[in-house]
């Protein structure tokens, strides 16, 4: 469906489908190093069919309502990013590709702040038709998830090789799929123009209904992707994650609204002390409101009011599960640094363009990756 004029031309003339497929770092590793690195990503692989067809509908049915809610404009903007073949709804927390800040490069993915500058809380039926039974599975502690994002994809879309930002996401990296059956490549380098993709060390199905848990070696050893190919209908995958307490996060450039309604009183009583102003407390930031059907009008709740906050940071162990521990407790910053080093050292060029997919700045970088593969689909 994807192929060039050109490759239709080679294949007719005998070569086969390989010869023109990128080469990948793993194209050239023996069968034996193959069944090895095969070996390690599945040794950071769960999944499970905890929805049925019924539950499935349900949630189909509200991740249409977020895209009906998004159409008509009453997201913040970091919630929504567009662009022609898949949509992604950020929800607890969004993030960034650093290409404002000085540094670019991976592991310079930051946080939005949070408030009006930032994204939309989870909306309450991701709680409760999603995240609480993967909790009651015991796939997650309670009250671990503090980010979900939708990605919706139409057929031909895709989601380039990355490893996620291990310096802004804990482990496990749980996605729960839906509308129709996918794959979930690792290991694959893309080239662009027209978009072809390497051969995968694994292509791991992503069924309908189907909860997957990454971890350990597959979540940051390995790259993972939606290749083009695999997209057959409309598909959207909700990602559930957990976001460091202490990962970096863009400093807000607007003051808190207390802050503003306060200065702006104290314009009002020319610059004399206002006795009214001096409880922060108003109608304005105390209206929660499921972020699927919000009131634009309305002044959203940003003081998130999810267990995260209850929660204290958890320790890695064998299982990819961090144990807990006080956030005051200070290591895991740098390693994390370096461990997203070394695997972006080990990935392909294709990664560092992969990181950009996942932020703002990076949109319009993805925006055209993803018009140029609609020109070839
Ligand atoms: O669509 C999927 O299953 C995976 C998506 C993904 O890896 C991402 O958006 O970071």
């Amino acid at each position: 469906m994807y192929r060039s004029k050109n490759q239709w031309r080679r294949s007719r003339d005998g070569s086969s489908d390989d010869d023109n497929l990128p080469k990948s770092k793993y194209d050239n590793q023996t069968s034996e190093q193959r069944e090895e690195e095969l070996k390690k990503v599945h040794s950071g692989l769960v999944q499970r069919r905890l929805f049925d067809t019924e539950k499935c509908e349900e949630i189909e049915k509200k991740i249409e309502e977020v895209k009906m809610a998004a159409e008509k404009g009453v997201y913040k903007l970091h919630t929504v990013d567009r662009s022609p073949l898949r949509n992604k709804y950020f929800f607890g927390e969004g993030y960034t590709y650093g290409s404002q800040l000085e540094k670019k490069g991976p592991g310079m993915e930051r946080l939005y702040p949070k408030g009006p500058e930032g994204v939309d809380d989870i909306p309450q039926w991701v709680y409760d038709l999603v995240v609480k039974p993967i909790e009651e599975a015991k796939l997650i502690p309670k009250g671990w998830v503090n980010s979900a994002v939708i990605n919706d994809y139409l057929p031909g879309g895709c989601i380039v090789s990355h490893i996620d930002p291990p310096h802004i996401f804990d482990r496990p990296i749980v996605t729960v799929s839906f509308f129709s059956d996918c794959a979930l490549s690792f290991g694959c380098k893309f080239q662009f123009k027209p978009i072809r993709v390497s051969k995968p060390v694994l292509v791991l199905p992503v069924n309908r209904g189907c909860v997957t848990l990454m971890s350990g070696y597959a979540a940051d050893d390995i790259t993972h992707c939606i290749r083009p190919q695999d997209v057959k209908k409309r598909r959207a995958v909700v990602i559930l994650r957990r976001v460091f307490e202490d990962a970096p996060r863009i400093a807000p450039t607007v003051p808190p609204l207390p802050a503003l309604i306060a200065r702006y009183k104290a314009q009002q009583n020319g610059g004399k002390r206002s006795h009214s102003s001096s409880s922060s407390s108003s109608s304005d930031d105390s209206n929660a409101s499921d972020s699927a059907s919000p009131s634009p009008k309305k002044q959203k709740n940003h003081n998130h009011h999810h267990h995260h906050h209850k929660h204290k940071r958890h320790k890695r162990s064998k299982s990819g599960h961090r144990h807990h521990r006080r956030s005051s407790e200070h290591s895991s910053s740098s390693t994390r640094h370096v461990r997203r080093h070394k695997a972006s050292d080990d990935s392909d060029a294709s990664d560092h363009r992969s990181h950009r997919s996942h932020g703002s700045n990076g949109r319009k970088h993805n925006s055209k990756k993803e018009v140029r593969m609609k020109r070839v689909s």
